[in-house]
């Protein structure tokens, strides 16, 4: 079923210590193949689309794409039996989280955390009373997403690191609903240039401090056996290195309850793409090369759903 206010998954997630993996789309062939694996897994998830998905969805037109993307995701939520939510990710310019609540999107998160705390609380404030009379939720973030690495000065963490005692006064200032911390993850493939790493000192005091449901941003594990198989195919990546499930089982025992991944699902489709283009060169049927693409983003989506305890909790 499609779920309004992704604020029903979260408290549930956050109350029974789980995390809900959130998954970015930009198109039919992920959402089928998140919803699939979610469905053979009994999980509630959330499926998210960013400003760029937007773009990308409308043909340059982010109204028309987040009605596009909101009217897929609610057709195929609809006869689920699980709960699906639809998020705005990363949302950095207030008319795109305008368009994201008005598609009919479950949360939004608008992401002001490069600017000065000050504007950041404003502007994060306003989006809240918005999205609150709409009945959605949104989600914030404090601190910079970059690496940590080993060799990084405490003044360098504390400049770019969620800072704990800001915490407390964002959340009562701006009422948002969950708050993305900033631990040492980033996005994309190449997030430790060393071993993985995060600062969970930092976030068991913003959960002891807020209670709220917890978000970690950057959360792909970059699997090794992907990358292989890209690489075996034509592709050249080198030095990928993503968040090990050791390290994502932690993060949830120490209050994250959303999980965004993206690159995963990026790195599982192209590497079988890839494949599915050398094994069978004179098919001309897009539809035929896409299928063991879409089948290993389910097995990705499936595996990080037991990974991060959501199995069975629909
Ligand atoms: O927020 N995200 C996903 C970022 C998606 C970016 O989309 P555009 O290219 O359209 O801007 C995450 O935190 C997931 O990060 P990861 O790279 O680890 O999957
Ligand atoms: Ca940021
Ligand atoms: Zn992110």
């Amino acid at each position: 079923m499609y779920v309004k206010n992704t604020k029903e998954i979260l408290d549930k997630a956050n109350a029974n210590y789980y995390g809900v993996g959130a998954f970015n789309i930009n198109n039919l062939e992920f959402l089928q193949a998140i919803i699939d694996a979610a469905i053979e897994k009994r999980a509630p998830v959330i499926v998210e689309t960013s400003e760029g998905a937007m773009f990308y969805a409308g043909n340059g037109d982010f109204r028309k794409g987040a009605r596009v993307l909101a009217e897929m995701v609610m057709e195929f939520a609809k006869d689920a039996p699980i709960p699906v939510a639809l998020h705005l990710d990363h949302g950095h310019d207030v008319e795109h989280v305008m368009a994201a609540i008005q598609a009919g999107y479950s949360s939004v998160m608008i992401d002001a955390s490069a600017k000065p705390y000050k504007e950041n609380v404003k502007i994060t404030a306003e989006v809240v009373r918005i999205a609150h009379a709409a009945n959605i939720s949104v989600e914030a973030e404090l601190g910079r997403l970059v690496g940590i690495e080993d060799n990084v000065s405490v003044l360098e963490r504390d400049a770019t690191l969620v800072d704990p005692s800001e915490a407390k006064d964002f959340v009562e200032r701006t009422g948002v609903d969950f708050l993305a911390p900033a631990i040492g993850t980033s996005h994309g493939a190449f997030k430790f240039k060393g071993e993985a790493k995060l600062d969970f000192d930092r976030l068991k005091k913003v959960k002891e401090i807020t209670k709220m449901p917890l978000v970690l941003h950057g959360a792909s594990t970059v699997l090794p056996r992907y990358v292989e198989k890209a690489n075996k195919y034509g592709a050249k990546i080198e030095g990928a290195k993503g968040v090990p499930y050791n390290i994502l089982r932690e993060s949830v025992k120490y209050g994250i309850n959303k999980i965004n991944t993206d690159t995963d699902l990026r790195v599982a489709f192209l590497a079988e793409l890839r494949k599915a283009l050398y094994d069978d060169v004179s098919q001309i049927d897009p539809r035929k090369l896409f299928k063991p693409a879409m089948k290993a983003i389910k097995e990705v989506v499936m595996e990080r759903i037991d990974v991060l305890g959501s199995t069975g909790k629909y």
